[in-house]
């Protein structure tokens, strides 16, 4: 498995407010190479499938209906640690506790319309990646 990779969307909110070409600036001077990008639209099933941890959630439905809702941004990003250092840079899952200049902080609304995805392991970016991307879209 190929470790040094982590998945993000760009999502529904974040693309709906034109901060496509602002987060992705910004992941680049953070140092992440994009060896996978599209824009993409998830349908119902994709968005329960690639949730279905939080099944049980009280927020399930709401996740679902606001990942459906337009368009979003798939990536692979790639840099030494970039699951950790990928969720440092997007920051806490509320806005309103994420550090300062993280991309949540700065493009965030609420904890549920948070702009941004990012992997929690190794293990999970491989199955987000290849969720989204066949092999020969990830370089
Ligand atoms: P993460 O995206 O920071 O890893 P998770 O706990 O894995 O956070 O939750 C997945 C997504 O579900 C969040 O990014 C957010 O969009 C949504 N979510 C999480 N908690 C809540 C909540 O309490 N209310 C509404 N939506 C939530
Ligand atoms: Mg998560």
């Amino acid at each position: 498995m190929v470790t040094n990779r982590t998945f993000t969307m760009l999502k529904p909110d974040a693309v709906e407010k034109g901060h496509i070409g602002a987060i992705l600036d910004k992941i680049s001077a953070s140092g992440f190479k994009v060896v996978a990008l599209k824009l993409t639209h998830m349908t119902t099933a994709d968005a329960k499938a690639f949730y279905a941890i939080h099944s049980e959630r009280p927020f399930y439905g709401e996740l679902v209906e606001y990942m459906t809702r337009g368009p979003i941004v798939a990536a692979v990003l790639e840099k030494d640690n970039a699951v950790e250092d990928f969720r440092t840079l997007i920051g806490a899952t509320n806005p309103a506790d994420a550090a300062e200049g993280t991309i949540r902080k700065l493009y965030a609304a609420s904890i549920g319309e948070n702009a941004v995805h990012g992997s929690d392991s190794d293990e999970n970016a491989a199955i987000e990646s290849a969720f989204h991307f066949a092999g020969r879209e990830m370089f």
